[in-house]
């Protein structure tokens, strides 16, 4: 079934990682987060995909070109991000007449669970969770065949149902697309599916895994799943001296030196060196040209092109942005002394990650003085800097941090 692929948002809850490149770009176990959308939608019968990029940048048509994973792929832009219904509207020149899907170009969807969408058009894909709240959620008949409406971040979910943005519907949702403004001043997608909800017995497919990739820890958890399904392949050079174990990946000219130890699963992207003398655990993403150097730890960690944590550093549970930079000595705390959930700033906001575990985030381009001590949940923003020897408490950037 044709399929539309949304990659056109602006990624604000992803900030500061979302500055200088597109959520849908950020790297997930080797290949951009979209990547994995339209693999996805590949393996479960996607016959071409349209993917909605946004106008003013060509990153996404210059990573993919015309095919990726065996799909023909086209593209549409929209113009200004006026909301998930406006960016299909997009599209919607490029879609013959006939059923189509449509996926959010920002979240992991499991093939198998997904497969079950194509086939069961009219359909929306939802993923059960134990707190609904803060999501939009389905309605359902009281058998829970037949989806009846979706309510938006409701305190009293009428289901466990949440929506993943991902829909089977017919060729006529086509001429739904003229949508009024939501009270949030878009135009969405949710108000096509209302529709076809009233016209059509609309399944809800219930599906075993998936993830939203909006805020910083889920692009941790998005490549703690990815990496999860990784298979070895040695194509740069391991010393002798070195200990691989799990699924590690090494490409071509990475380089993995004498005294390091790695349990995987984890992936040292084209140029990456680690070592002499490093640790590695966890799902770790090494970028292309990152570096993991000399009596440096890092756990469960993503390091984009170009990270370095050189020297002595301690890096758990984190996301270094591209070209961002350790002195010597940084190290990151990843977990409370009461052992609650680390909490982020998000959009000004401190919200709970739910994640006991959670380091720090860099934007692109900072580095840290020698010595420094980055508290868990923190976020240094884009070309951000520390002093020799700062201890960073909160965000700089927030009214807090501002105040400290
Ligand atoms: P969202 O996650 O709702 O929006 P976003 O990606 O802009 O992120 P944020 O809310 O943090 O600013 O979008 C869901 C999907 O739809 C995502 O894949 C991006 C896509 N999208 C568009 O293509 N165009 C749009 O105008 C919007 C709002 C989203």
């Amino acid at each position: 079934m044709q399929t539309v692929v949304l990659a056109a948002g602006r990624g604000t809850r992803m900030r500061p990682l979302t500055d200088r490149q597109l959520k849908p770009m950020l790297p997930v176990a080797g290949r951009p987060l979209v990547a994995h959308t339209v693999e996805a939608a590949a393996a479960a019968g996607a016959s071409r995909v349209v993917l909605v990029v946004q106008s003013d940048d060509d990153s996404v048509r210059e990573q993919f070109g015309e095919t990726h994973a065996g799909l023909d792929l086209e593209y549409a832009t929209q113009t200004e991000q006026r909301g998930t219904a406006d960016a299909v509207r997009a599209a919607s020149p490029k879609l013959e007449d006939a059923p189509f899907v449509v996926l959010n170009g920002d979240a992991l969807y499991d093939e198998d669970s997904l497969s079950v969408l194509y086939d069961r058009a009219p359909a929306v894909g939802a993923f059960r969770v134990p707190d609904p709240t803060q999501y939009g959620v389905l309605i359902t008949d009281d058998a829970g065949e037949r989806v009846t409406g979706v309510v938006e971040k409701p305190a009293e979910p009428p289901s466990d149902l949440v929506n993943t943005g991902a829909y089977a519907l017919p060729a006529e949702a086509k001429a739904w697309l003229d949508v009024g403004e939501s009270e949030r001043g878009e135009l969405e997608f949710t108000d096509v599916l209302a529709r076809a909800c009233e016209a059509y017995s609309v399944a809800p497919v219930a599906f075993e895994r998936w993830l939203d990739v909006g805020r910083p820890w889920e692009l941790l958890e998005a490549n703690e799943w990815k990496l999860g399904e990784l298979e070895g392949r040695i194509d740069g050079d391991v010393h002798d001296d070195a200990d691989l174990s799990g699924p590690v990946v090494v490409e071509a000219g990475a380089t993995v030196r004498s005294g390091v130890v790695v349990e995987g699963p984890a992936y040292f992207d084209a140029d990456a060196t680690v070592g002499p003398n490093a640790y590695v655990r966890g799902a770790t993403y090494l970028g292309p040209g990152g570096k993991i150097g000399h009596g440096v730890e890092v756990k469960n960690s993503v390091l984009m092109a170009d990270a370095h944590a050189p020297h002595l550093n301690y890096v758990g549970d984190s996301v270094l942005g591209r070209h961002t930079n350790l002195g010597a000595g940084t190290k990151v705390a990843n977990l409370r002394h009461d052992d609650g959930p680390v909490k982020m700033l998000v959009k000004g906001e401190a919200v709970s990650t739910g994640r006991r575990k959670l380091g720090v985030v860099l934007g692109d381009g900072a580095k840290t003085g020698i010595n420094t001590s980055l508290n868990a949940g923190v976020k240094l923003p884009t070309d951000g800097a520390t002093r020799p020897g700062e201890t960073v408490m909160f965000d700089p950037d927030s009214e807090r941090g501002r105040r400290e």
